[in-house]
């Protein structure tokens, strides 16, 4: 066992941990950051599935803090993949000199608050033993992969991968029959290549998923030119908007407007592409009558993308409203299913059974496959945390205090457990944002309070209970008001068995909320004990 000091533990390396070192950094503190896989890049490290991409722009999924990097940089494609966004951020890590701090290959395994010393102690796999005065969770909201517990898994004789735990040298899928089970953001970016690879595709259904297409293509050098002059606004249009995003976002209900007007705004917004989709009107997500008007322009729109009625049919989502589950975008998903080596099969119906040796087995039927892909998801926003054994003041564990679902105090910090940080945590918009601009509010934020703490010598800060429930009252009542209720997603824990129904994020928007934390913050830490 080693025991080694620093001001700050920062647990995860994709982009919030490496920001956070970066700014640790700046304040003159030692950090160091742990991470579970073999280099940095979080997300873009693990998820390297075929067809693995961003699908907010690349001019926007990228730090806005390095102006001279920005200026630099060029992204290829509207939408970058996977290799090129961990090139940025090994990159980043390189440009900073920031290796020296990070730690890979290690797993944080628990972390204890010390009321006698005001210091945590974390404890990792392998075993090591380091003590700090903060300790900051940069452990990603979807980083947790779910394998849902089949029957016979062990007894499979084919390859099998799921796509948040990719290897690194790829998947050659040429000459085989691949199953993929799963139709989210990960199945639906894969089935594409998948299919274009394979002898044989078959797709496991259980609900059919929402998806928009990309219309992803090389930026062009005029527009990356634009793009670059105009990057001060754009950053700071993003900072105040309700999804940390550029588009316009009329405050408009689409029952105020004719049905042709409706029906040219949709098809312009279609082809713009991506989540504008969902800001061509302001109560898509809050009014039911809305919501199936673009329910029904998006059902069209599949079926006239796919040949076969029986099938359209199946890829119509008709239990769910649109956006309710996390809008996905794609490139020929639904001309995949045009192809003669391409299945669908309903598993909601009948559901898969088991797998067997030589594939899956539904109801009486068996698909046999050379390989499986499960594209089932992650245990989201809480799995990373309550993966670690937390343990705050008087010995009370994370794991306990959340057993009923998530509590804490702007999704950044939880009331018993002292200078603990979560960066995007449960209770911030986080996940219902382009990402990187909630990344980079919520280290900037709890860097300046560092600062504020280490000026005035501050021992401890931690959430008042009541600050906090209030906090979460406000977080579930504006859910309430939303459509999302009405789906079963990983938004609200449904995809896990036996996980608490609570919806995660805060629907707020990124610019109130931004304004709601910079309040709390000049205001002396409103709502927080400094001591
Ligand atoms: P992560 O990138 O998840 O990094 C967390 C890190 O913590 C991981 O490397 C993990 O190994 C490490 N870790 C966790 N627990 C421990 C532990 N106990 N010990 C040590 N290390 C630990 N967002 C967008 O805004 N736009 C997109 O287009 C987009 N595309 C996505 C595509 C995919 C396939 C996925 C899965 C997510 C996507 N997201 C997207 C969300 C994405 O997760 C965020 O944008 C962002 O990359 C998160 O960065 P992070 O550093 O907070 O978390
Ligand atoms: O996971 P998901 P994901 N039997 O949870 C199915 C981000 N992301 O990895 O809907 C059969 O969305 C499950 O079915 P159902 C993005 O935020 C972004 O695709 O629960 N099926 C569902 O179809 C995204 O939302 C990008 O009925 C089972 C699928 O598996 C998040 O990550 C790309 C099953 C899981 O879908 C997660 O996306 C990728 C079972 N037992 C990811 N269990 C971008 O494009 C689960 N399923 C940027």
């Amino acid at each position: 066992m080693q025991e080694t000091d620093f001001d700050v533990i920062i647990v995860g390396a994709g982009f919030s941990g490496v920001y956070m070192l970066h700014k640790c950094r700046s304040l003159g503190l030692s950090a160091r950051v742990i991470e579970a896989g073999t280099s940095v890049g979080g997300t873009w490290y693990w998820n390297r599935y075929p067809g693995a991409r961003c699908d907010v722009e690349s001019m926007t999924y990228s730090y806005s803090f390095l102006e001279d990097l920005e200026q630099e940089w060029h992204w290829p494609e509207r939408y970058a993949k996977q290799s090129e966004i961990l090139r940025y951020i090994d990159h980043v890590v390189d440009r900073l000199g920031m290796r020296k701090d990070i730690q890979t290959e290690t797993r944080v395994t628990e972390a204890t608050f010390n009321e006698a010393t005001n210091r945590w102690t974390v404890v990792t796999d392998p075993e090591e033993q380091f003590t700090a005065k903060y300790c900051i969770m940069a452990t990603g909201c979807l980083s947790t992969p779910n394998l849902p517990q089949f029957d016979g898994l062990e007894s499979y004789e084919g390859d099998w991968h799921h796509t948040g735990y990719w290897p690194k040298e790829g998947v050659d899928f040429s000459g085989k029959r691949v199953g993929i089970v799963g139709t989210g953001s990960s199945a639906i970016q894969s089935i594409p290549m998948i299919a274009a690879q394979a002898d044989h595709l078959t797709v496991f259904q259980r609900t059919p998923n929402f998806s928009i297409p990309a219309w992803n293509g090389p930026i062009g050098e005029d527009a990356e030119r634009e793009w670059k002059k105009a990057y001060p606004e754009l950053r700071a249009r993003a900072r105040v908007s309700p999804v940390g995003a550029t588009f316009e976002a009329p405050d408009i209900s689409a029952m105020d407007v004719s049905a042709e007007e409706r029906e040219r705004t949709f098809e312009r917004r279609w082809n713009e592409g991506s989540f504008n989709f969902l800001a061509a009107y302001s109560d898509l997500l809050t009014n039911k009558e809305s919501n199936v008007l673009a329910t029904d322009f998006v059902h069209r729109k599949i079926r006239s993308r796919v040949n076969d009625p029986v099938v359209a049919e199946m890829l119509c989502p008709k239990d769910h409203p649109l956006g309710t589950k996390r809008l996905c975008v794609d490139t020929d998903y639904y001309e995949t299913y045009n192809r003669d080596n391409v299945a669908l099969v309903d598993v909601k119906t009948t559901p898969i059974n088991s797998i067997v040796p030589d594939g899956i087995r539904v109801g009486d039927t068996v698909y046999p496959l050379d390989a499986i892909v499960f594209a089932t998801g992650f245990d989201a926003m809480t799995g990373a945390l309550l993966n670690i054994d937390i343990r705050g003041r008087g010995g009370i564990a994370f794991r306990d205090k959340w057993a009923d679902g998530p509590s804490s105090y702007l999704g950044v910090a939880v009331a018993g457990f002292p200078n603990l940080f979560t960066v995007t945590g449960p209770g911030s918009p986080s996940v219902l944002s382009n990402m990187m601009v909630s990344i980079e509010q919520h280290v900037e934020w709890i860097a300046d309070c560092i600062a504020h703490m280490e000026k005035d010598a501050v021992a401890t800060i931690e959430p008042k209970p009541e600050a906090e429930s209030t906090w979460m009252a406000h977080v579930n009542q504006l859910a309430s008001e939303m459509l999302y209720q009405e789906s079963n997603t990983w938004y609200l824990g449904a995809n896990i068995p036996g996980k608490p129904r609570v919806f995660l994020p805060y629907v707020g928007g990124v610019g109130h909320y931004r304004t709601v934390c910079d309040d709390v913050a000049a205001k002396g830490y409103e709502g927080f004990t400094l001591a």
